[in-house]
């Protein structure tokens, strides 16, 4: 028996959405105080990092798992406050997981089919859970930066992107000497950590200096019915195993940016796994609000437990 003095309980429910893992802390998180979402991520990375660590990595997590700390929302009309993070660190926004978010509110009974706001680090973001699991999340606003920026990456040569702002920072290739294949991945694991490194060698930014810190290749789609199909390397080790939600609003920004996506037109992006988002896009003067459509199923329920004298009670980092 545990003794509950040396321990820890934290209590998470776990969903995937198309494929990516989604772990919605609802209980034992740590406090965080009563700023806005941003300032209290501020908190949780100054002082409880070992609690994110502990969550998302080896042995409790992995480092293809997204942690969703579940919070007091500072807007009385938002149904929830949520702050996203993984194996390394903090997302601002993250499309996967805040389908895998209203799923698990919708599991714990605690919002209905319907419309509601989420906040984020970010800002605000617009949800409606519809029916058969389905749901639409309408992104922060987002925007291309910069437009085919080359990067000199050791052992690859030139490659040319685009960089783009949807919650993250992304750098956007669709030119490249890769095949998105699994039987391909660890090369594409290979290469995008590369291409990530090179960037960051070369003082190649977002706005502000930001760390551009998801990178994302592009491809012909598997099945027909899709527009196009990615790779997505996240924040870490590990690649999306979902489309990417928002991968897939940073794309849209661009195509929108080159007036090759209207108001009205849907953009189905294939994941690496096959599985897709739908998208659509409002135009917002040069930035869009994209609104990207997917499904997520609960997969776990359980409590997490972290003992005092546990040598890997904050995770194994890799
Ligand atoms: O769906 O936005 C997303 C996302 C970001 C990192 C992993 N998934």
């Amino acid at each position: 028996m545990v003794s509950a003095e040396r321990s820890k309980q934290v209590q998470v429910l776990d969903s995937h959405t198309e494929g990516e893992p989604t772990r919605v802390v609802v209980e034992g998180g740590p406090d965080l105080g009563q700023g806005t979402l941003a300032e209290r991520l501020q908190v949780f990375r100054d002082r409880y990092d070992g609690f994110r660590s502990g969550v998302t990595c080896e042995p409790r997590g992995s480092e293809v798992v997204v942690g969703a700390l579940l919070c007091e929302p500072s807007n009385p009309e938002c149904a929830a406050g949520v702050i996203f993070f993984n194996d390394v660190g903090y997302l601002g926004m993250c499309g996967h997981g805040t389908i895998g978010l209203v799923r698990s509110l919708e599991y714990l009974g605690r919002i209905k089919p319907g419309k509601h706001r989420i906040e984020t680090p970010v800002g605000e973001v617009g949800v409606e859970l519809k029916a058969g699991g389905r749901v639409s999340v309408s992104n922060v606003l987002s925007y291309r930066y910069r437009t085919a920026v080359p990067v000199e990456v050791p052992g690859l040569g030139t490659l040319t992107g685009d960089i783009a702002w949807a919650g993250n920072w992304f750098f956007l290739i669709g030119e490249h000497p890769f095949e998105l294949t699994m039987e391909r991945r660890a090369e594409l694991i290979a290469a995008t950590h590369a291409i990530r490194a090179a960037l960051s060698a070369s003082g190649i930014t977002g706005a502000d200096g930001a760390l551009i810190d998801h990178i994302e290749l592009f491809g012909k789609p598997e099945h027909a019915e899709n527009s196009s199909r990615n790779f997505v390397l996240c924040p870490g080790a590990s690649f999306d195993r979902s489309p990417c939600g928002t991968g897939t609003s940073a794309k849209m920004a661009c195509l929108y940016a080159d007036g090759k996506l209207a108001e009205g037109e849907v953009w189905r992006q294939e994941g690496f796994l096959g599985t897709h988002f739908s998208g659509s896009i409002e135009a917002r003067g040069e930035a869009i609000l994209p609104t990207i459509e997917g499904r997520a199923w609960i997969t776990g329920k359980s409590v997490l437990v972290f003992e005092d004298d546990d040598p890997f009670v904050g995770g194994i980092e890799f």
